[in-house]
């Protein structure tokens, strides 16, 4: 095996035994397989499109959710991505037919029938297979950001918006991968791929907002009630509705874990009287938090972390869409504008003790650009007399390395008049210190999941408006962002090419840049690492 696509790639380097996820050779081989069959998939598609034939939805969907599955920490069953790649396959034959002739590459043409077989081809279509380490590079900066732009495209589809654009895009970027190009033309590739992540997130941005209304300002529980409980993690906010219609009424509780925090704040879910609170924190607290849970745990999408020795509730844990862990109960997507079952977990629930608590209080969110742009005279004001001096977006993930308490300490130590814009799960380093606020403005102000990110980057073009500033790198706006997965990567690309510059990206710049791509990036961009809070506030604040 050979991975690197998450932050925390082994010796900074690459995962080539076993992941430091967890994630075993066998399944990252067969996920380098699918990745190939998805990249046949796309040469047809892409070459039916440019001959103006109809490419069906079904066929971009696929692809949609097999670079979801491969993302870090979605999908750990072998056989759903087994089943993936024989249905690409076909589907790759289809659209063979429907064009009336072969295309001329291995992805396009190759077999495979048993997992063996599988195993035996992923070393020669694997990411060390392109040996020119900066074309691999930019191969892997494109294809991770894809498989974050599929993340969020698939959510948006979740609730009936398409854009035939970007499924186009997407089938175009995993064709490029096969295709000779120089390295500057897939640096220009690169950017296109943020512009396109851009789109994507307005568009779930308006799948969410114009389906569940705008986020407020919202105080969220985060202790536990006494009735039985489910725990929703993951970012899909279809799949919480539906739960969330179907508990009502049972005496069943619903929790959000980790990235579904974020949906307390949408008006939508405020009707719902049992819709409880938050329990826990990021991703990577799962083992003894939902070991303390006590109820069913519903994955909707990444992160699922593995279970340890000890820990008891495979028989709790169901996955849904593109996650899957192998023992965990996976419900089926939902009839055609029906809704998913969800009865089997309220059953369960019924008869599981209540959560155990492990925190009370309330933690404060819903600044996503439509609030925060309501307070827009309160917010110009206090930073024209000088009470906000500088604004600091510390967006992304969060993880399990220790560096990361870097960012704890970077929230503690930033002074009184300054303001952490934050979206993502990376939120969790320092959403429960008390720092106060400016004027009624929080200190911490939570847009919400990590492609709310996008909000942040409304926000700064807006601000840029209100102050008249012709350039958005003027604003009083320091980046300090962590990254952990892919979907930071499709942020991170989006955020690059609205030109936003000098972010800051941490723990360690990723081990998939080359070191000439991570020049490009410096000299372009003012990409930097993380060094010390005393040396980056100094940096940030001179
Ligand atoms: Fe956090 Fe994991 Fe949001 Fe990522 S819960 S690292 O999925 O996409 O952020
Ligand atoms: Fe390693 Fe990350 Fe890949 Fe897991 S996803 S195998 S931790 S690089």
């Amino acid at each position: 095996m050979y991975c690197n696509q998450c932050q925390e790639a082994s010796k900074g380097y690459a995962c080539t035994v076993v992941g430091v996820c967890g994630k075993p050779e066998e399944l990252s081989n067969e996920m380098d397989v699918l990745l190939h069959a998805l990249k046949g998939v796309s040469l047809y598609a892409q070459a039916l499109r440019a001959e103006g034939q109809t490419v069906a939805q079904s066929v971009t969907m696929q692809v949609v959710m097999g670079l979801f599955a491969t993302i870090t920490n979605a999908n750990w069953d072998e056989a759903v991505i087994i089943r993936q790649i024989t249905q690409a396959l076909k589907t790759r034959d289809a659209l063979q037919n429907q064009l009336g002739r072969t295309l001329n590459h291995h992805s396009a043409t190759f077999q495979v029938g048993s997992r063996a077989e599988v195993l035996e081809l992923a070393p020669q279509v694997g990411f060390l297979a392109t040996e020119d380490e900066d074309i691999r590079s930019l191969h892997s900066l494109i294809l991770f950001g894809v498989k974050g732009l599929a993340a969020y495209y698939e959510h948006a589809h979740n609730l009936g918006f398409h854009d035939e654009a970007i499924e186009a895009f997407m089938e175009e970027a995993l064709a490029v991968t096969t295709q000779e190009r120089s390295v500057t033309e897939l640096v220009t590739f690169t950017l296109k791929t943020g512009e396109y992540g851009v789109k994507v997130m307005a568009l779930l941005d308006q799948a969410n907002t114009s389906t569940y209304g705008k986020p407020e300002i919202t105080s969220v529980s985060i202790g536990t009630r006494g009735n039985p409980g489910i725990l929703v993690s993951g970012h899909d906010l279809k799949d919480l509705e539906d739960l969330l219609r179907q508990t009502e009424g049972t005496g069943v509780d619903v929790y959000t874990h980790g990235e579904m925090l974020p949906a307390h704040y949408y008006p939508a879910f405020k009707k719902y009287a049992h819709f409880a609170g938050n329990y826990g924190g990021a991703w990577w607290e799962q083992n003894p938090q939902l070991e303390a849970f006590n109820g069913p745990i519903l994955f909707t999408t990444n992160c699922i972390v593995p279970l340890k020795a000890g820990n008891t509730y495979l028989n709790r844990m169901y996955t849904t869409g593109a996650s899957g862990y192998p023992g965990a109960t996976h419900i089926p997507d939902r009839p055609e504008g029906g809704q998913k079952d969800f009865s089997a977990l309220i059953e369960q629930a019924r008869g599981c003790p209540a959560p155990t608590q492990l925190e009370e209080g309330h933690i404060v969110g819903g600044f996503a650009h439509d609030q925060v742009m309501a307070l827009a005279d309160q917010v110009v004001d206090a930073v024209k007399t000088g009470a906000i001096k500088k604004f600091f977006v510390m967006a992304g993930c969060d993880g399990r390395f220790k560096t990361r308490s870097y960012y704890t300490d970077f929230a503690e130590s930033l002074p009184d008049d300054t303001v952490i814009l934050t979206a993502g799960c990376a939120k969790y380093r320092y959403n429960k210190l008390d720092l106060g606020d400016i004027g009624g403005i929080p200190r911490v102000l939570d847009a919400g999941q990590c492609n709310d990110s996008y909000s942040l980057a409304v926000i700064a073009l807006k601000l840029k408006e209100v102050f008249g500033l012709g350039d958005v790198n003027d604003l009083p706006i320091a980046y300090n962002i962590a990254w952990y997965e892919q979907k930071a990567v499709i942020v991170l690309l989006a955020l690059l090419s609205l030109g936003v510059k000098n972010i800051h990206l941490g723990p360690t710049l990723p081990a998939f840049l080359s070191p000439n791509v991570a020049r490009v990036l410096v000299e372009n961009f003012g990409i930097a690492g993380m060094g010390t809070v005393e040396d980056d506030l100094h940096t940030f604040l001179a």
